[in-house]
Parts: structure tokens; C-alpha cells; sequence
């Protein structure tokens, strides 16, 4: 049996992950959340749930006790585009919050999963496929806290033994919790334009490609990995993922298989088109296969026609019960 706490769990990769594990494993998931972001419908009332703060490390400390947890999901992060906003914010979260997630582990016996993101990687990273050992050096502070996080995760396997694990997660795409402030945001607003019959005013050039993953496979990854024989693991902070490497081009054109007069125009967001700019434009992740057999399930084609089924049920459902 285990018992998890998922800090961040009514964020994007949060809200799905959190009812997998539950669906999963038979002990307490513990849906951590901050106040202005409560669990609802689902998700509140599938499993227990606790104000769990990142950055004050007696709430963690309190809900690994109460709970008797032992693997600790820790999601909480601003993505890279706010986090350029609020520099100070992300350090404090993803920094300060890792180490307080890291210090209660430590002390209380926790393994430990944090995502990390093609943000690690900067303008000096080989492009493409992008090795799993080579240069990090973004100018971000998503990227800093994200290559921050690796290190500090990876001290504490090797100085505490602290069972650390992470995956650099390329952009995510989902049909139920949107994301928010990140680079790769695009790649999920596409759909929902494309079902709502507008038009997709594209803030992501033309010809950028970045890595993407259907959420789904995200999830899988997560907990295929802390699932993973540690005898095999030759890394640990962090292993490079993905499914697929597009740009928004041929996104739209996946789109257009299904809504033939599906239109996108550009207006270009440069502070989103710099950092995209900066990320590689696909990734080798032949370690995680090698290491932990990672596979996704998911390609273009198969993510969008489930995106668009998914996501114009959802949409009608919610506005059926609008109109009642
Ligand atoms: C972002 O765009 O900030 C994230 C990421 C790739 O880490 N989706």
C-alpha cells in the first residue's frame, strides 16, 4: 500500500494525475492544494485533500505525518512565461518549495517526484535531439529553478539518499485542467479554438518547433518512473521525455484533417517566442527507455482526434448545463 501527497494537485497535470493514482493504489492520495485553489467536483470528493502550501514546510511536514505518506508528487510551479513576470515568485516556489518538499523527506522518509522541463536546456543546447547529458544553461528563471531543482534533487539522493525522480517534461496537452502562463500554452489552445469554430491567432512563429506530450503519456511517465526498479535508474534528476516535436503548423494541419476550415493567423508573443527560441527542438530520450522502458502511446494524429472527441463533448456538456 502506499500513501501519497500530490502538492498541486488542482493544477494541469495535478487534477489528472492525482485520480489516476487513486485509481491505482488503494491507500490515502492526498490531494494538496492552496486556498483560491480548492479540489472540486472529482477530485474533492474521490479521496482526502489538505491545505498543503509549498512554500511553509510544517503544512507538508503535518500532512506526511497525519496521512503516513510516503511518495510525495510535488507540482507545484509557476510555468516559464509567468515566471518571467515574477521572478521572485518562481524561485520561491520552485526553489525555496523543493527544498522544504526535500527537508521533510529527508527527515520523514519520503520519495520524492518533481517535473522538470525542456526549459533546463538554453541557447548553447544542441537542438536537436537533444542528448540527455549535455549543456543546461537557459536564461530563464523557470529554466534556472528547473536546473536548480535537478541538482538539489539529485544532492539529496546522493548526500541523504532521499529517493529523488523527475522527467523534463515538454509542453503537456490536455482536454480537462487547462495550463497557464507557460510557453508551449499554445499547443492546447489550438484545440479549443478549433472546436469552438473560431479562428487560432497562434502566438508561437511559424516553424518553432518544441517538443509536446499528450497528457496521458505525462502521467504515465510519472508514475512509470517512480514505479521503476531503482537498480536500473543510471540517472535520476532528470530523465528527458517526449512523444512528439511539432510546430504549430503542423499541428494546425493535424486539426484541419478533422475541421477542414479550421483558420490560424499569427501575433507573435515575443517574450513567449524568445524562450520557445531558447528550448530544443526535439529531445532524445533514449535513456528513459533504456533505464525504466518509457514509451508514449500517443502521437499527433492519435492526441488529436481524441483532443477534439474529448473536448467538444466537454464543451457541449458544459454548455447544455449552462443553458439549464
Ligand atoms: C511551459 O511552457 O512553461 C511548460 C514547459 C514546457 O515546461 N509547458
Amino acid at each position: 500500500m502506499k500513501n501519497i501527497l500530490v502538492i498541486g494537485s488542482t493544477g494541469q497535470i495535478g487534477t489528472e494525475l492525482t485520480l489516476e493514482l487513486r485509481r491505482l493504489y488503494t491507500g490515502n492520495v492526498v490531494a494538496g492544494y492552496i486556498p483560491g485553489a480548492e479540489p472540486k467536483g472529482e477530485l474533492l470528493e474521490s479521496g482526502p485533500a489538505a491545505i498543503v502550501d509549498i512554500t511553509e514546510e510544517r503544512q507538508i511536514a503535518d500532512a506526511v505525518r497525519r496521512y503516513e505518506i510516503d511518495t510525495v508528487y510535488n507540482l507545484a510551479a509557476l510555468l516559464s512565461a509567468t515566471a518571467e513576470i515574477k521572478p521572485q515568485l518562481a524561485w520561491k516556489i520552485g526553489m525555496d518549495g523543493l527544498f522544504n518538499v526535500l527537508e521533510v523527506a529527508r527527515t520523514l522518509g519520503c520519495a520524492v517526484f518533481t517535473p522538470s522541463s525542456i526549459g533546463v536546456f538554453g541557447n548553447n543546447t544542441p537542438k536537436d535531439k537533444t542528448p540527455q547529458d549535455t549543456i543546461r544553461n537557459p536564461r530563464t528563471m523557470y529554466g534556472v529553478t528547473k536546473v536548480g531543482g535537478e541538482l538539489l534533487s539529485d544532492y539529496y539522493y546522493i548526500r541523504f539518499g532521499v529517493d529523488t525522480r523527475s522527467v523534463r517534461f515538454p509542453g503537456l496537452i490536455s482536454h480537462i485542467a487547462p495550463p497557464g502562463g507557460g510557453t508551449t500554452d499554445y499547443a492546447v489552445d489550438i484545440y479549443y479554438s478549433a472546436v469552438r469554430g473560431e479562428q487560432f491567432v497562434c502566438p508561437i512563429a511559424a516553424g518553432t518547433f518544441m517538443d509536446m506530450m499528450y497528457m496521458p503519456d505525462a502521467i504515465s511517465a510519472a508514475i512509470r518512473l517512480m514505479e521503476a526498479d531503482p537498480s536500473r535508474l543510471q540517472h535520476r534528476n532528470a530523465f528527458n521525455v517526449t512523444a512528439m516535436s511539432c510546430d504549430p503548423e503542423i499541428i494546425c494541419a493535424s486539426i484541419r484533417k478533422h475541421i477542414p476550415g479550421f483558420s490560424m493567423s499569427y501575433e507573435v508573443d515575443p517574450l513567449r517566442q524568445a524562450i520557445a527560441d531558447s528550448w530544443p527542438n526535439s529531445l532524445d530520450d533514449t535513456c528513459a527507455r533504456e533505464e525504466w522502458d518509457w514509451q508514449p502511446s500517443f502521437d499527433l494524429e492519435a492526441m488529436t482526434s481524441e483532443m477534439l472527441l474529448k473536448l467538444s463533448q466537454r464543451l457541449s456538456s458544459e454548455a447544455n448545463n449552462d443553458r439549464s
